[in-house]
C-alpha cells in the first residue's frame, strides 16, 4: 500500500541555506512549526554525506509520521528506506523509478509545461511539483516562472495532487491554494529563516485558516 502523505507544507532542504545550523537541525525545528513532508535535496558533496544526512532525517521524521522524499537518487532512497523519490525532467524517467522503488513508495515529478504531462509520464506518479511559480534565486537554472493562472491550469490538466514551488512566501498561501494546489513547497523561506519553526508555523497557520473558511 502506498505510504500516506500530505503535501500541505512541503519542505525542500538546502545545505547552503541551512548554514552552520545544518540541515538536520533546521528540519527538526521546521517540523515543530508544522511541516507535513520533507524532500532532501543535495546539491554538492559526496554520496556518503548525502546518505548520512538522509539517514539522520529518517530518524527525526519517521517517529513523527512525516514522510522523507529523496531528490533524484533512487539508490540513496533505498539505502535509507526513505518514503519516496522526487525526480526532475532530466532525471531518470518516472516509469523506471517506479520499477526500482516498488509500489509502496511515493513518487513525484517536477513539471512546468503541458507537454510534460503525457499519460506515460503521469501514470507512475503520486504527485507533481509545479513551478517555479515565481522567479527564485534558490534554483538558478529553473524554467521561467509560470504564475498562479498557469499553476491552476496544470493542476486541472494533471489529475494528480500538486505541490507548488518557487519563490513562495507566507503571503502566497491563499492564492496558491485558490489556484488549486494541494500544498506549498518551500526552500529559502524556511531553510534560511532565523527561526525555522516560526517560519514554518506562519505557513501552516495560513494554510489551516484558508482551509477552515
Ligand atoms: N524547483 C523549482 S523552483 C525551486 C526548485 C527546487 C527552488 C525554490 O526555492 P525557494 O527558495 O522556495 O524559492
Ligand atoms: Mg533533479
Amino acid at each position: 500500500m502506498r505510504r500516506p502523505f500530505d503535501l500541505s507544507l512541503y519542505l525542500v532542504t538546502d545545505e547552503d541555506l541551512a548554514g552552520p545550523r545544518g540541515v538536520a537541525e533546521t528540519v527538526r525545528a521546521a517540523i515543530e512549526g508544522g511541516v507535513t513532508l520533507v524532500q532532501h535535496r543535495f546539491k554538492q558533496g559526496s554520496t556518503r554525506d548525502f546518505v548520512a544526512t538522509a539517514s539522520a532525517l529518517v530518524e527525526i521524521l519517521r517517529p513523527r509520521g512525516i514522510p522523507l522524499i529523496i531528490n533524484d537518487r533512487v539508490d540513496v532512497a533505498l539505502a535509507v528506506d526513505a518514503d519516496g523519490v522526487h525526480v526532475g525532467q532530466s532525471d531518470m524517467r518516472a516509469a523506471k523509478v517506479r520499477e526500482l522503488i516498488g509500489p509502496d513508495r511515493i513518487l513525484g515529478l517536477s513539471a512546468a509545461q503541458f507537454h510534460e504531462l503525457t499519460p506515460e509520464e503521469l501514470g507512475p506518479l503520486d504527485y507533481l511539483g509545479v513551478g517555479p511559480v515565481f522567479a527564485t534565486a534558490t534554483k538558478p537554472n529553473a524554467p521561467d516562472p509560470i504564475g498562479f493562472e498557469h499553476l491552476g491550469r496544470i493542476k486541472a490538466a494533471a489529475g494528480l495532487p500538486v505541490v507548488a514551488i518557487g519563490g513562495l512566501k507566507p503571503e502566497h498561501v491563499e492564492p496558491t491554494l485558490a489556484a488549486g494546489a494541494d500544498g506549498l513547497a518551500i526552500v529559502s523561506a524556511i531553510m534560511a529563516a532565523e527561526d525555522p519553526a516560526k517560519a514554518a508555523r506562519e505557513f501552516a497557520d495560513r494554510i489551516a485558516r484558508y482551509r477552515a473558511q
